[in-house]
């Protein structure tokens, strides 16, 4: 199914991030071909040697290959559910954000149609398109995604995680708990040094050296977490805890937030209540893994 001849490629929807995808596609020499709701957007790009398609059924005819990129999963379906007879053969290539459950319905939708589905996401701004640093996941049935692979390197650095269409959504969101976490611990130190009057950049180097060593913790941990066995080899819960409640007294008597230290140890006081104390941090995966509701 790969349009062997010419590579060729269709964008829809010229946002910020469709118009990146789409200049790195020409960047990369594929006859590329683009549509978008509002006409204008595609001016810039068509100066560029871009095909612009009249309607969005010019732009389905025009090759195999339809990457679209738009607001959310309903603006999709606002725009090709009148034209679903003519997504036969395609593969439709939906780096639009979502989650998971979107992403298998929007696959069973398209296969329905006749269409092939990878579901994908951008784990990067639009200036890093069509560049290394921009990572750009995938997921549906392995064999779509080596067909085109060679035309989607044209984005980034593209992988396929595997045949479950949901995938790269979980892991889209799965990288922004990490994100925010990290960020969430780097302005709570920021806010109590500041009260010291030590500034955002005196800190952050140092902020910037605890995130790598903790990260290459991970490892480690996981294979802790995969065997479901915390055997305290560097330090116990219950050690942590004392630090926890450190970390606690040091933002209320700055007169900083105390909301993210007192859920770091509501988490660990909850596992070392179940008797899990005289084990080792990766064992509140068992917190994290039970349902809030
Ligand atoms: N921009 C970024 O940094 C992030 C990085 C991570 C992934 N996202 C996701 O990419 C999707 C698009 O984001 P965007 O930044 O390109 O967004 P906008 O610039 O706001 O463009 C939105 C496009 O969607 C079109 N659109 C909206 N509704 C409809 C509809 N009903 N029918 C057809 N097209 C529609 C819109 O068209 P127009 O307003 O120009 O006519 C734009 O082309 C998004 O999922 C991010 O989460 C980007």
């Amino acid at each position: 199914m790969t349009d062997r001849v010419s590579n060729s490629v269709t964008v829809l929807g010229l946002g910020l991030m469709g118009r990146a995808l789409a200049r790195a596609f020409l960047k990369a020499g594929h006859p590329t071909t683009v549509w978008n709701r509002t006409a204008s957007k595609t001016d810039a790009l068509v100066a560029d040697g871009a095909h612009r398609a009249e309607s969005i059924v010019d732009a389905l005819r025009a090759g195999t290959l339809v990457v679209v990129c738009v607001s959310d999963y309903a603006a999709i379906h606002q725009a090709l559910d009148p034209h679903v007879e003519h997504l036969d053969g395609r593969l439709l290539v939906n780096l639009t954000s979502g989650d998971s459950r979107l992403a298998r319905e929007t696959a069973a939708w398209a296969n329905n149609h006749g269409a092939h589905y990878l579901d994908g996401a951008i784990m990067a701004v639009p200036p890093a398109i069509g560049t290394a640093e921009a990572v750009i996941l995938h997921s549906g049935p392995q064999s779509d995604f080596e067909s085109h692979e060679a035309t989607l390197s044209a984005l980034g650095t593209v992988s396929h995680l595997g045949a479950d269409h949901g995938l790269a959504s979980l892991y889209d969101v799965a990288g922004l708990a990490m994100m925010w976490s990290v960020l969430n611990a780097w302005l709570q130190g920021t806010a109590m040094l500041r009260t010291a009057g030590v500034n955002a950049a005196t800190y952050a180097p140092f902020a910037q050296q605890i995130a790598n060593v903790v990260a290459e913790w991970l490892p480690r941990y996981a294979e802790q977490v995969d065997s479901g066995s915390f055997p305290a080899e560097v330090s116990s819960l219950e050690t942590d805890i004392a630090a926890m409640e450190h970390l606690l007294a040091e933002s209320q008597a700055a007169g900083v937030s105390t909301e993210l230290p007192r859920l770091i140890k509501t988490i660990a006081d909850r596992a070392v209540a179940a008797g899990r104390g005289r084990e080792q941090y990766p064992v509140l995966i068992e917190e994290f893994s039970r349902s809030s509701r």
